[in-house]
């Protein structure tokens, strides 16, 4: 059987790119891995960009294949991130969200290479939180890092390295290449936090683009009708929620200084990190240009082009940092040409991004912009040159691709299927669309959260907070820059329906039951993926530190909640609670820690926590009593025969909301019993 393959393989690759014949199943090659952060195929010159300045990238596509339809499952860094590495969507890894803790302890491409012998090494973004598994080497940035002079954190600790993120990553990745055991397969991630915001390049691309004006989008002014309400709230349109200071480096005037917006107050620790000679380059190369909006001071729509072209420029210029690293591995390989011969270059990024398309910059939304990665792969010799695939391609591919290209057998449980055939040219049955899932509502940028359906041709998303009830519904061909819905549309009714089943059908396919928050009956959520009725209770998976479902419902006088909770999964943070919400809008929590076996209440602010430990055999549910009462301002919480005293914050008032959170975990609670 496995002859036969190879055979059927080296037939198909001779005979259609002419190259020489090579199967590659089990060829076990190198790989480096590029990985850039936010990076939309729209800035790729090979992706039809019109901006120059990739041409290292487009040297890379140009020998080698190009991935013209490759999604994410989640357009956001961390969600992205451990696909990638566990070839599962988020709901089956566990990071729906940013902040989540990654649990190392799942199976993952680096894991499983270094079984048969690779050598495994990380360089710069990771996001994930976790210390990272699976490597032999690794040196990471803390969190979203910084681009100035940044911190690393490795098996060691914690080092700081001059210069800027992009280059000391490309120099951390060519010293462990120069270093490495040169008798072993290797794999290695360099993985740039670049062009990610705030995007502040590196000095040697200060000088690009400049005196000249970059091509706007169409969508620039895009005034979201015809879609729904929710794009229109959202936070992140260049117009409205882009910063002068803290994203475009504008220095604030002195009389701009006592009213800035706390992100904006960030612009002094950016320039904080910088070396005096590096803040005195930054100013030569944008004072004039700065002191001319100052004098000219445009206002309305020339405004928004000028923030747009200082947006687009830093954005471009800390692209064309990663295409020089780009080029600088090309280059290490060109001077080892043994290892280059056995080496398969990729090229990707955790998501795309808004490049002012729809008046937006981020991602997190559906539309091709974001949830389209950029994919290229080279390795001379072996794949053929300047190829497109325009299959439908994810983020779950990546580790079968890898494990097949190093003979090892795909876990039947990951999502994705390997690649190589793909790049074999070989004729195969191929997935006819892609799944999606974005959790991360209620959170930064404000998108709902959503899940949706791919074809060639079309897109069907199912907003389903209870705030934002929805479907969207696109003719990518008729309508590329989706801005009709058509799922209210009669004529579009049957369309509907039968991207509805295909949706269904993933989501069984995928084993996705998250997506369900309690049928309405808890108005308010924020951080959750799933709260489903579950006997004589609700069964609540908090993907977030603080996820809640709540219900309105005002009361002045003394009310006491009971419930019952157990823990359900072996998350990092196991724990839930009752969560009220006072007439002003701060939350009080009131519950058990499992993991800590505590009994806590946690309050708005520093150090408002009052806790008591509490004897409990992990498994049994706990009894949970809280009794607020407003005009004392008094809450007593009582758990497994401990009780615990608390002050509810000054302006709480009454309770205007009440119901279940958890954080990071999964948590089974009984109806809650209000009195
Ligand atoms: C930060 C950014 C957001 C961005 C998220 C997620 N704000 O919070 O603009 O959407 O990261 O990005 S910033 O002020 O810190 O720059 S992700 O790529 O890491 O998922
Ligand atoms: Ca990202």
């Amino acid at each position: 059987m496995r002859i036969l393959f190879v055979a059927a393989a080296l037939l198909a690759a001779t005979a259609l790119s002419g190259q020489a014949p090579r199967a590659l199943s089990g060829s076990r090659p190198n790989i480096v891995f590029v990985f850039s952060d936010d990076h939309a195929c729209n800035a790729i010159g090979a992706y039809g960009s019109s901006f120059g300045a990739t041409p290292n990238l487009d040297r890379l596509a140009a020998a080698g294949v190009r991935f013209d339809r490759n999604y994410c499952g989640n357009a956001l860094c961390g969600p992205s991130r451990a696909t990638i590495l566990t070839g599962l969507h988020s709901h089956a890894n566990g990071f729906c969200r940013n902040g989540t803790v990654f649990d190392g302890a799942q199976t993952t491409f680096p894991k499983l290479l270094q079984r048969v012998g690779y050598q495994t090494a990380l360089v710069g973004k990771w996001h994930l939180e976790s210390d990272p598994t699976g490597f032999d080497h690794w040196l990471v940035l803390p969190d979203q890092g910084q681009y100035w002079n940044p911190d690393f954190l490795g098996k060691d600790g914690k080092v700081r390295f001059e210069g800027h993120a992009t280059d000391v990553t490309t120099r951390l990745a060519i010293e462990w290449l120069e270093r490495r055991d040169p008798d072993k397969p290797f794999v290695l991630m360099c993985q740039h936090k670049a062009p990610h915001r705030n995007w502040l390049p590196a000095a040697s691309e200060f000088g690009l683009f400049r005196g000249r004006d970059l091509p706007e989008p169409a969508t620039l002014f895009d005034d979201h009708q015809g879609r729904i309400a929710a794009r229109g709230a959202t936070e992140m349109e260049i117009a409205r929620h882009m910063t002068l200071h803290y994203d475009l480096m504008v220095p604030p005037t002195a009389s701009e200084r006592p009213s800035l917006s706390d992100l904006d107050r960030a612009f002094d620790a950016q320039r904080a990190r910088m070396t005096e000679a590096q803040r005195a380059a930054w100013d030569a190369a944008f004072a004039e240009e700065d002191a001319a909006f100052r004098r000219e001071d445009p206002q309305g729509k020339e405004r928004v082009r000028w923030l747009f072209q200082r947006y687009l420029k830093n954005y471009l210029r800390c692209t064309a940092g990663v295409d020089r690293s780009v080029g600088e591995l090309l280059a290490w390989l060109d001077r080892h040409p043994d290892v280059k011969k056995n080496t398969l270059v990729v090229y990707a990024s955790d998501q795309g991004f808004f490049l002012g398309e729809h008046g937006y910059y981020d991602k997190r939304w559906m539309d091709e912009e974001c949830f389209r990665m950029p994919l290229l792969m080279q390795w001379p010799g072996v794949l053929g040159k300047g190829q497109a695939v325009t299959h439908l391609t994810q983020n779950i591919d990546f580790a079968p691709t890898f494990l097949d290209l190093a003979g090892v057998p795909v876990p039947t449980t990951m999502h994705g299927t390997s690649l190589v055939p793909l790049l074999e040219h070989r004729d195969v049955a191929w997935r006819d669309a892609v799944y999606y899932h974005y959790y991360e509502s209620q959170a930064t940028h404000r998108v709902p959260a959503m899940y949706g359906v791919r074809t060639a041709t079309h897109k069907l998303v199912r907003y389903y907070e209870p705030s934002v009830d929805a479907w969207e519904l696109f003719d990518l061909v008729a309508d590329p820059d989706e801005r009709r819905n058509l799922a209210g549309d009669p004529a579009h009714a049957e369309l509907l329906a039968s991207l509805q089943r295909r949706l269904t059908e993933l989501r069984a396919q995928y084993r996705d039951d998250t997506g369900e928050l309690g049928g309405g009956q808890f108005p308010l959520t924020a951080g959750i993926a799933r709260a489903v009725r579950d006997g004589e209770g609700w069964r609540v998976w908090a993907n977030a530190l603080g996820g809640l479902l709540l219900q309105a419902g005002e009361r002045a006088a003394a009310t006491t909640f009971t419930t019952s909770l157990r823990s359900l999964a072996a998350r990092p943070l196991r724990n839930g609670f009752v969560v009220l919400r006072g007439a002003d809008g701060s939350q009080v929590r009131a519950g058990v820690e499992f993991g800590a076996r505590k009994l806590v209440v946690l309050l708005p602010g520093k150090g408002g926590r009052v806790e008591a430990p509490i004897a409990w055999d992990g498994a049994a549910a706990v009894g949970l009593e809280v009794a607020v009462d407003p005009l004392a301002g008094t809450l007593v919480a009582k758990a497994a025969g401990v009780q615990v005293d608390a002050k509810l914050p000054p302006g709480f008032g009454k309770i205007a909301a009440f119901g279940y959170g958890a954080s990071n975990s999964e948590t089974w609670f009984g109806d809650l019993v209000v009195r």
